[in-house]
């Protein structure tokens, strides 16, 4: 089961990095990963917009070659499923109201991933704005929920949570220039049991152990260390 894989509940404290194929170079992906191997980073998630499935799979194969971290894909669109990964986010958009995001990739998709054997978890994906319009809400053409209204936030969650999800991923988007705030990340604490995973926008230590306090269980990070491989020995010290 995927809870082997991904263990993460409402206890954790967890931190992921984010790989955006698109973004890396396949050269600079050994040090990259040997540099994460002496974090905490207990996962390295594989994911964005725009990438399609043959960088996909070629990044994480390399990923694979360097590190026994669990690999989970965080997948932009239904050609981002690889086989290569350990595990995969089976992401439901439910704080949009485009059709696509909320269903249609997944029946396109769930053959091909129950075929290929990789573990899935249902997960209630929710975007909120985080100060600028992201690559996320423009390409699934949605709106991201008001960051000053935390009580959508939390009742989407919870409709998530009613409907069986499994997880919460509260997305600012990647480059966000606000982060989630603690308020809003409390307010979906407070109404759901289920794990929270928050990212975007996440660039200092005070971002992370603010997400952790107001009840995140995994924080993602992928912009500031892009920017900025140095942002791992921040990590080292959590
Ligand atoms: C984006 O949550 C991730 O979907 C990570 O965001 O790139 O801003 O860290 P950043």
């Amino acid at each position: 089961m995927l809870e082997h894989l991904f263990e993460l509940n409402s206890k954790s404290k967890d931190i992921a990095v984010l790989i955006d194929p698109d973004k890396v170079l396949i050269e600079d992906l050994e040090s990259l990963i040997v540099s994460i191997n002496s974090t905490k980073a207990k996962f390295i998630f594989v994911g964005g917009s725009l990438v399609h499935g043959v960088g996909v799979d070629e990044c994480i194969n390399v990923i694979k070659s360097y590190t026994s971290l669990p690999v989970i894909l965080f997948p932009g669109s239904g050609l981002q499923v690889s086989a290569s990964a350990d595990a995969l986010l089976f992401l439901s958009l439910i704080s949009g109201r485009n059709s696509e995001f909320l269903i249609g990739h997944q029946v396109v998709s769930a053959p091909y991933i129950k075929r290929q054997g990789l573990e899935s978890i249902a997960t209630g994906y929710i975007l909120v704005d985080g100060g600028k319009e992201t690559t996320a809400s423009y390409v699934t053409n949605t709106n991201p929920i008001p960051a000053e209204k935390p009580q959508i936030g939390a009742a989407t969650a919870l409709a998530g949570e009613m409907l069986g999800m499994k997880l919460i991923y509260l997305d600012a988007g990647s480059g966000a220039i606000k982060p989630i705030s603690k308020e809003f990340i409390a307010a979906v604490r407070n109404e759901v049991a289920l794990p929270i995973i928050v990212g975007g926008g996440i660039k200092t230590i005070q971002n992370i152990e603010r997400a952790f306090s107001a009840g995140a269980n995994l924080v993602v990070i992928g912009t500031a260390i892009e920017n900025d491989a140095d942002f791992l020995n921040t990590i080292k010290h959590l």
